[in-house]
């Protein structure tokens, strides 16, 4: 009798925020999740609450990332999560350092990645990409110029790759979430807390939470069906910077 195995999903940036709350949802939709990210201690505690298998994973390394896309024998989903924000500075006073690493981590790791994992998504005959981009990456905003311009490359990114597998039976989606309280706010700021707060403020922000349902849901429709993109915003929210807040 053979025994049919779990579909593999692949997630970056799992320690913490939309990647953690993505390997808890794949794991309960069936998945056997494979999860990367720095901060060993806190993916391992993830694999003790989920049975999600941890490996250490730096995208901005390549040494990391060939270590482990070599240690993943099949993949049936990628869920590209790694990423984040530096600073929200204007041009004129940008720190082009922060550009440098928004490009290694948001874009360059998602070709790395994606490029490394490709033949086991090929050979998974019914696979699924899905990038986590931002509204940053569709609609440029004061203080965004670094982080719109790396995400507005994920998106082309995502776009030609759609492209180029178009005929294969690998999906291409990216979702795209607006304002998520996670630790994203405190990175961009390096720490300041208040400044991350002021974020958030007076607004219900989307939760990490909400952005793994709409993985799931990608993941798990007919394999005919590929959602292209998703926006997805809070409703407090109608633009990067337009946002509803009450006032106390
Ligand atoms: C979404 C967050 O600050 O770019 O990634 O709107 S933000």
């Amino acid at each position: 009798m053979s025994v049919m195995k779990a579909p593999v999903a692949v997630v970056t940036g799992a320690s913490s925020g939309i990647g953690a709350a993505t390997v808890r949802h794949l794991v309960k939709e069936g998945f056997d999740v494979v999860m990367g990210a720095r901060r060993m201690d806190r993916l391992e505690e993830l694999a003790r609450e989920t049975g999600a298998r941890a490996l250490s994973l730096d995208v901005t390394d390549v040494e990391s990332v060939d270590a482990f896309c070599d240690a993943i024998e099949r993949c049936d989903v990628l869920v590209n999560n790694a990423g984040g924000a530096l600073g929200a500075d204007s041009i004129a006073n940008t720190d082009e350092a922060d550009w440098s690493a928004m490009f290694d981590v948001n874009v360059l790791g998602v070709l790395r990645v994606t490029q490394r994992l490709l033949p086991r998504l090929r050979e998974s005959g019914n696979a699924t990409v899905v990038t986590i981009g931002s509204i940053a990456g569709r609609e440029p905003y004061l203080g965004g110029a670094g982080y719109n311009a790396a995400k507005h490359a994920v998106t082309a990114l995502t776009r030609v790759l759609r492209l180029e597998l178009l005929g294969e039976p690998i999906r291409v989606c990216q979702i795209d979430p607006g304002m998520v309280e996670t630790e994203f706010s405190m990175v961009r700021f390096g720490g300041d807390k208040e400044r991350a707060d002021a974020v958030y403020a007076g607004a219900d922000p989307l939760t990490a939470d909400d952005i793994a349902e709409c993985v799931a849901w990608v993941v798990t429709r007919p394999s005919r069906v590929n959602v292209d993109s998703m926006l997805v915003l809070a409703r407090d929210q109608t633009s990067a910077q337009r946002v509803h807040r009450r006032t106390a």
